[in-house]
């Protein structure tokens, strides 16, 4: 069989000594971290659309990396894409795939013929997926790269172009169910608007629930078991997109009767993109009880569009795990690289390094969020910066014993407040630091 990453070994964990590029320092897949290994932890994906299709094109040149697999093109690269993918996975000890439909099979000139391209290799990949024993974390519709969803999908203005989006999610749902896939996601894609001038926000929004919840009643039928998410992005491609941010697609979700079925895919660049931080994101989605899953990836601070990096920063994806470990961890979903290495790391040990980078950066997360929940300094502080709710006129307030009137009389009578305390900001950042070298 041809091996498609010949200069490259199966990827091991030597240790935080290790020199090797080609290694693990800190993904020991079977370590034990709060109860269960980083593994299942983890739960790590590799994205079909960077890892096998992305060569590193930009607006100003062609791609730099060669993604043809030795092939022409057509179904023939489709299917060195799949056995490249599943090689790919197997070396690094990836177990979950994400996909959109149109990354694992070329469009057809009609749906009759895009959905035989789709169904010949979902077969392969299903073949591959019991051979390497490696699952489907989700999957989605490309409802962005063809011209026909120029003015949106979901939200067209156009009613045809609405029927071929819900052809589209139609077939990504069978091939989902088909992968026992853990998940769908809706990406807003070309959901948004370039000027309200030509646009019916209201109504385009309403088509946009409209769309999901006939996926919902379809994937209902068809035994789909898996969670729904939207993954929030405030602009790119369009000037501004509907799903915002996780706080403005949660009130979407509300406002259609979608809450009880949806959760959110938080991007970390799409995060920062929306002005926050990948914590703030993901805090919202779990005080609201729609944390789901992740796109793994981080942005450039100074730069203002979606860079896709592989995740590197510790701090940052530390504190992400710190939320998701309060949040309960993950159940379906998981940490899905929607990563590209840069245009210029074109060779082969490139997208190698990449994902090793990416797995250890979040593996000393994952054992950094767990040391700091252990340290208990930071949940400490947090008691005790709330302590006036458990008593007195805060426990009485809470318990809705009081008004405006009785609060009034209360303030009142006090003359000034002086019970306010310190927010520590950075002694809290100082433990952080502490526990973060300690380890
Ligand atoms: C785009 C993006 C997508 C989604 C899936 O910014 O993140 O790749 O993850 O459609
Ligand atoms: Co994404």
């Amino acid at each position: 069989m041809k091996e498609y990453f010949n200069r490259i070994p199966r990827i091991c964990y030597e240790g935080r000594q290790s020199k090797n590029p080609l290694a693990f320092k800190y993904y020991d897949r079977d370590k034990i971290v709060g109860g269960k290994t980083m593994k299942e932890q983890l739960r790590f994906a590799m994205c079909w659309w960077h890892t096998l299709c992305s060569e590193g094109a930009d607006m100003f040149g062609v791609g730099t990396s060669d993604k043809r697999f030795g092939t022409a093109g057509g179904m023939e690269l489709a299917k060195a894409k799949v056995y490249a993918g599943f090689e790919l996975m197997d070396k690094l000890g990836i177990e979950y795939f994400c996909f959109h439909d149109r990354d694992i099979a070329p469009e057809g000139d009609t749906i009759a013929e895009s959905n035989r391209n789709l169904d010949e290799i979902a077969g392969l990949i299903s073949e591959q997926m019991k051979k390497y024993k490696i699952k489907c974390l989700w999957g989605t519709a490309n409802l962005f790269g063809n011209p026909r969803y120029m003015h949106g999908a979901g939200t067209a203005p156009n009613a045809d172009v609405f029927a071929f989006a819900a052809a589209q999610v139609k077939k990504a749902l069978e091939l989902t169910v088909r992968f026992g896939g853990e998940g769908y996601v809706f990406w807003g894609g070309r959901e948004g608007y370039e000027t309200l001038l030509n646009t019916d926000m209201g109504f385009e929004l309403d088509n946009m629930a409209r769309l999901m919840h006939m996926a919902v009643d379809y994937a209902d039928k068809i035994g789909f078991k898996g969670d729904f998410y939207i993954e929030p992005k405030p602009k790119e491609p369009t000037k501004h997109q509907y799903d915002f941010d996780a706080a403005t697609t949660i009130g979407f979700l509300r406002k259609y009767g979608l809450d009880k079925r949806f959760k959110l895919n938080i991007e970390a660049n799409h995060a920062t993109l929306a002005g926050h931080s990948f914590q703030h994101e993901l805090r919202v989605a779990a005080i609201n009880g729609m944390f789901g899953s992740i796109d793994a990836n981080q942005g450039d601070t100074l730069l203002g569009w979606d860079t896709d990096q592989f995740p590197t920063d510790i701090y940052s994806a530390a504190l992400a795990m710190y939320e998701v470990i309060k949040a309960g961890g993950f159940t379906k979903g998981g940490l899905n690289f929607d990563s590209k290495q840069r245009r210029g790391s074109f060779e082969q040990e490139d997208v190698v390094i990449a994902h090793i980078a990416g797995m250890d950066t979040f593996a000393l997360a994952l054992e950094l969020a767990f040391k700091l929940i252990e340290d208990g300094r930071i949940d400490a502080f947090l008691a005790e910066r709330y302590a006036s709710w458990r008593g007195g006129i805060g426990k009485s307030i809470l318990e809705g014993r009081e008004s405006l009137e009785t609060l009034a009389d209360y303030a009142a009578a006090l003359g000034e407040v002086r019970s306010n305390r310190s927010g520590r900001q950075e002694y809290l950042e100082s433990v952080f630091n502490q526990v973060m070298l300690n380890m």
